[in-house]
């Protein structure tokens, strides 16, 4: 059985004292009303992470994570921070190569893998982000430049490494447009991103990992996409912000 997930990507919203509101009341509408086998994520500012953490504690099923990371485990690297800040303050996950991090700070793949290392050895799980662009999908070259996101930054790692990977497909046409990519769209990318890692790691392995569906994700559709065989769950981003909407996502299974 793979784990179903629902994380939220607050991205750059809410000050201190309104993340800490959102936190808490998720915190309490969770322990009321979900059922035991969804985990809940939310992937707060960094500034939040700490106090967020610790709302986290009143529930078993919500945990914590950071946006990125650097790749570099300590140093000379003003205003960045560490795998080992994150996992100090509680934080269990780390978004990895979102595609406004890749657009905006030119994330590579290549970097991206050594944050995926980092990530590990000190015992953060990475939500790895993977999707394309509007042009590339035109083109019908989606899968094969999704294939080569996860090859050049997750094909070296163990079977037991990779058995700690989130991976969200976002389709970068899909997030902040209000465009969804369709069930039937979503879960046969789904399905390849699960044959692909099934090459490398092996079916047994590939069956494991929950892949996340990301993209304009609300309580409206998420029904629809979580029915999808190979959609274990939803990286939520506008919705996220409203504790209502993101934990009816969190019961859409
Ligand atoms: C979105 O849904 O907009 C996202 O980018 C989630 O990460």
């Amino acid at each position: 059985m793979r784990k179903k997930i629902v994380a939220g990507n607050w991205k750059m919203n809410k000050n201190f004292s309104e993340g800490l509101t959102l936190a808490s009341e998720v915190v309490n509408i969770v322990n009321d009303e979900l059922n035991d086998d969804v985990t809940v994520i939310m992937c707060s500012p960094f500034i939040h992470l700490a106090q967020v953490a610790k709302n986290a504690q009143e529930s078993d099923k919500v945990f914590v994570g950071a946006q990125n990371m650097s790749e570099h485990a300590s140093g000379a690297y003003t205003g960045d921070i560490s795998a080992e800040m994150i996992k100090s303050v509680g934080a269990e996950y780390v978004i990895l190569g979102h595609s406004e991090r890749r657009e905006y700070h030119n994330e590579t793949n290549e970097q991206l893998a050594k944050r995926v290392d980092l990530a590990l050895e000190i015992g953060l799980n990475p939500i790895f982000c993977c999707g394309e662009s509007l042009e590339i999908r035109e083109s019908g070259k989606e899968v094969s430049y999704v294939c080569n996101q996860l090859t050049e930054s997750l094909f070296h790692l163990t079977e037991d490494e990779i058995q700690k990977i989130v991976i969200a497909y976002e389709p970068i046409w899909a997030i902040g447009t209000g465009k969804t990519a369709s069930s039937q769209q979503a879960q046969d990318m789904h399905k390849s991103i699960r044959d692909f890692l099934a090459g490398q790691f092996g079916q047994e392995v590939a069956d494991k990992i929950s892949i996340l569906y990301g993209g304009s994700a609300k309580p409206d559709n998420a029904k629809e996409l979580f029915a999808q065989p190979d959609v274990d769950g939803g990286l939520i981003g506008g919705a996220s912000l409203k504790a209502r909407d993101f934990v009816e996502i969190a019961k859409s299974f």
